[in-house]
C-alpha cells in the first residue's frame, strides 16, 4: 500500500482470529474482509487500478512469483522456528507478539500457542529438521535472494515492485527485532542485500529508521 500510495490505517491485533482466514494479515474495505497477502494485493490492484509490477517483463513477473514462494512458503518458517522454538527467544516473544494479550489469559494461551506452532512447523516439514539443517536451508534461501538482487538498487527495474516488498517484509522481521537468529548474520554477510533492506526501510518507513525492533 505504501508503494502504491493507497491511504490506509495499519492496526496490530493481539490475535488473528477475527480475520477471514484466521491469519494475519487481512484488510477491511467497503464492509468486506479479505485475508492472505496475495489475495489482498490482487484485490487492491483491481480496486485501485495501480499495479506496482506494471514495469516488469513477463519473465520478471514469473521470477517475482518464485521469489514470493521462497520467502513466504519456506524462509518464513525458519523465522517462525527461531522465534517460537528457540528457548532464548521465548521471553521476547511472550512480551512482544503475544504481549497484547492480557497477562492472565496469556499465561494459559502462550504455551498452547507454542505447541500449535510446533505442530505447524512439523506439518510444513521444516520442523522435522535439526537446528543445523534449518540454518543450512535458510542460508541457501538468503544466498539465493542476494544472488538475484546482485548490485541492483531494487529487484526489478528502477522502481520498487512487489518482490521488493515481499523480501523486505521477511528480512526486516529478521534483521531489526531483538530475537536471536543465525539469519541476522547471514543477512549481514550479504552487504548488498542488507543495504537493500535498510534502503527499503529508509524509503518507505522513514520514521522507523534507527529503531532496532520496530518492524
Ligand atoms: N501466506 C500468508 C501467511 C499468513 C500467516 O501465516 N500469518 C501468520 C502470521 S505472519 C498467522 O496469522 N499465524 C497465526 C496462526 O497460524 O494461527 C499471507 O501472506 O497472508
Amino acid at each position: 500500500m505504501r508503494i502504491a500510495d493507497i491511504p490506509h490505517l495499519s492496526v496490530t491485533v493481539a490475535a488473528p482470529f477475527a480475520g477471514p482466514k484466521k491469519k494475519a494479515p487481512w484488510i477491511e474495505h467497503e464492509q468486506r474482509k479479505i485475508g492472505d497477502s496475495s489475495f489482498i494485493i490482487e484485490y487492491l490492484i483491481e480496486k485501485f487500478g495501480v499495479d506496482p509490477n506494471a514495469h516488469l517483463t513477463p519473465a520478471e513477473r514469473g521470477q517475482a512469483v518464485a521469489m514470493q514462494r521462497l520467502v513466504e512458503e519456506n524462509l518464513y518458517w525458519a523465522m517462525v522456528y527461531d522465534r517460537w522454538v528457540r528457548d532464548e527467544n521465548w521471553p521476547i516473544l511472550k512480551g512482544s507478539v503475544l504481549g497484547r494479550i492480557p497477562a492472565p489469559i496469556r499465561a494459559i494461551i502462550a504455551p498452547m500457542a507454542r505447541r500449535g506452532v510446533r505442530q505447524q512447523l512439523k506439518g510444513h516439514g521444516l520442523g522435522l529438521h535439526s537446528e543445523r539443517e534449518i540454518e543450512a536451508i535458510a542460508r541457501r534461501d538468503i544466498g539465493a535472494l542476494a544472488a538475484i538482487l546482485g548490485d541492483r538498487h531494487w529487484f526489478f527495474g528502477s522502481a520498487p515492485s512487489l518482490a521488493d516488498a515481499t523480501v523486505f517484509s521477511l528480512l526486516a522481521n529478521i534483521r531489526y527485532p531483538a530475537f536471536t537468529s543465525p539469519m541476522k548474520a547471514m543477512i549481514a554477510e550479504q552487504p548488498q542485500l542488507a543495504a537493500f533492506v535498510d534502503r527499503f526501510r529508509d524509503h518507505f518507513y522513514p520514521s522507523k529508521t534507527g529503531e532496532e525492533d520496530a518492524v
